[in-house]
């Protein structure tokens, strides 16, 4: 939300709208949290996570007071606030870089990764993400290469230095003193880079055709998950969720650390890939879950500002809706933490952007390429039918999909059986039910390949979740207890061993009595 008609969201914007997000009453959205991305100081060269001051917000998303004033709004309604720390690279714009850059001497010399190259040439192979040629960049006033992964204003840090080490460390107690109650770590998995600075090995299988075992991944990162997890637990009730950015479910499952001595929490990409099948999604899951270490608490996506919205990706025709429906049935009723990512309980797909529309580097850079297409996801918030859907006065920094007409917050809030409605809904009966927030899950593999079943267990009662993924009738065999059943969300059902589901039904229900 805009605020001051520049046509960028900000945090006042922000803090005009936490009740949407949660007032205490049920016409809210009812959630426990917000992660909002990168505010920091920077020159936007990739929309903030090239941060130039780690300790100060970006003028164009307002002041320190205005952050410390939506922590409180948000604590007063029960809302923790997590922010968004980049800590694999900075901007080239940031003191310390301007610093590095200058001379091969001095006390910042080695806080980045720098390299003389060799036969002329840059170090190795490795691969940057949004220019999609080599990483390593020549800055003529040291007579070097850095390395620049992302963009070549986004240099990566040393973690290997000590002194930068530090300053990393004490710029998170900084935010953990202020009281905000977490972190997303981006790329917490690039932290470290092999020591010899090795050419990745290539490989079919990955999007870039290299396996990222030099560049990523290096054990060391673990090590300083530990260090910064012992840090934030120093505080009371915080945590932290890494971006894992990986498709391999073990590389995800190490950054819980052994014992829960790393991250909280980490994302799961492996399930944002995934096409529309319950058996595809099924195993998905049973990859996570069975990966986990002991105690380790999952998470899980479907969206995100670095992907193309679900609502599009799943997208047929007619059943559209009812996808977005199944989709966010499974996302609530899953053992593990939901993150939601804003607009999706409205069903907003991003529509379409010409390619004059787009400010994104790698949505520029990859056009005609949708699957890169970042700017999708990112298209204003849609809260009402007025012009740019009621998010600013002004030409909004990306045109707001057209659909805001229909889908928006204010229709959609008017309307008992609207996405929004069955967003609230979950949301609400993941709260009410201590078997869909904390139970264990166990599958019913025997409902696919139409029906992802599962049932979620605790001590205080038993949770049926059955989804039909197809746009067919399809039946579902129940587990006994079930037969006899408390439809908690989907139609009625009559007492019986199987159930027959409608195209895309969700169906959630208690054992015991039918009503
Ligand atoms: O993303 C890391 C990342 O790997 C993705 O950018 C991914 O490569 C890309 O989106 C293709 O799908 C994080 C942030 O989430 C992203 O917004 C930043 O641009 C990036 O790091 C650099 O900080
Ligand atoms: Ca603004």
């Amino acid at each position: 939300m805009d605020s001051n008609a520049d046509g960028i969201g900000d945090l006042r914007g922000i803090i005009q709208k936490l009740d949407y997000l949660g007032d205490g009453t049920e016409s809210s959205l009812g959630i426990d949290g917000i992660w909002l991305s990168p505010f920091f100081r920077s020159p936007m060269r990739d929309f903030g996570y090239d941060i130039s001051d780690y300790r100060d917000v970006d003028p164009i998303f307002g002041t320190l007071d205005d952050f410390k004033e939506l922590l409180f709004e948000a604590h007063k309604r029960n809302i923790r606030v997590i922010i968004d720390l980049v800590l694999n690279h900075t901007s080239d714009q940031h003191p310390w870089f301007q610093e590095s850059r200058r001379s091969r001497e001095g006390p910042r010399a080695d806080w980045y990764l720098w390299h003389s190259g060799r036969n002329g040439r840059p170090p190795n192979n490795w691969f940057c993400q949004f220019e999609l040629k080599n990483a390593w960049w020549y800055e003529p006033q040291r007579g070097q290469y850095y390395l620049g992964t992302f963009t070549r204003h986004q240099p990566e840090v040393n973690w290997r230095n000590p002194g930068l080490r530090r300053e990393m460390l004490d710029l998170v107690r900084f935010w953990l003193d202020m009281g905000v109650d977490g972190f997303r770590l981006d790329v917490v998995n690039w932290f470290v880079k092999d020591q010899e600075l090795r050419s990745n090995p290539l490989s079919l299988r990955d999007i870039d055709l290299h396996r990222h075992i030099y560049d990523r991944n290096r054990p060391e990162t673990i090590d300083i998950c530990r260090e910064l997890r012992a840090l934030t637990d120093s505080y009371s009730d915080r945590m932290m969720v890494g971006e894992v950015y990986t498709d391999d479910p073990e590389i995800s499952a190490a950054y819980y650390g052994s014992g829960g001595d790393a991250l909280h929490l980490v994302f799961y990409f492996d399930l944002l890939f995934q096409p529309w099948s319950a058996e595809k999604i099924s195993r998905s899951l049973g990859r996570w879950y069975s990966r986990l270490p002991g105690g380790a608490w999952p998470t899980f996506t479907l969206s995100n500002h670095d992907n193309v919205r679900h609502a599009a990706r799943y997208s047929a025709g007619r059943w559209t809706g009812a996808r977005a429906r199944v989709a966010a049935a499974l996302l609530l009723t899953l053992r593990g933490t939901p993150f939601l990512y804003y607009g999706e309980e409205l069903g907003m797909s991003g529509g379409k952007l010409r390619r004059r529309d787009l400010v994104d580097p790698l949505s520029r850079k990859t056009w005609p390429f949708k699957r890169f297409r970042r700017d999708l996801a990112r298209t204003p918030m849609q809260w009402n039918g007025t012009p740019n859907a009621g998010f600013t006065r002004a030409r909004p920094w990306l045109p707001v999909d057209p659909s805001f007409a229909s889908v928006n917050v204010e229709a959609q809030a008017a309307s008992g059986d609207s996405l929004l409605a069955f967003y609230k809904r979950l949301i609400r009966l993941r709260k009410e039910h201590p078997a869909l927030a904390e139970g264990e899950i166990r599958f019913l593999p025997e409902c696919l390949p139409a029906v992802l079943a599962y049932v979620r267990e605790h001590e205080s009662g038993k949770v049926l979740v059955a989804l039909n993924f197809t746009g067919k009738r399809a039946r579902a065999e129940v587990p006994a207890p079930f037969a006899k059943m408390k439809v908690l969300l989907g139609a009625g059902v009559s007492p019986a061993d199987t159930v027959t589901m409608e195209p895309y039904e969700v169906l959630i229900a208690e054992e015991g009595a039918a009503e």
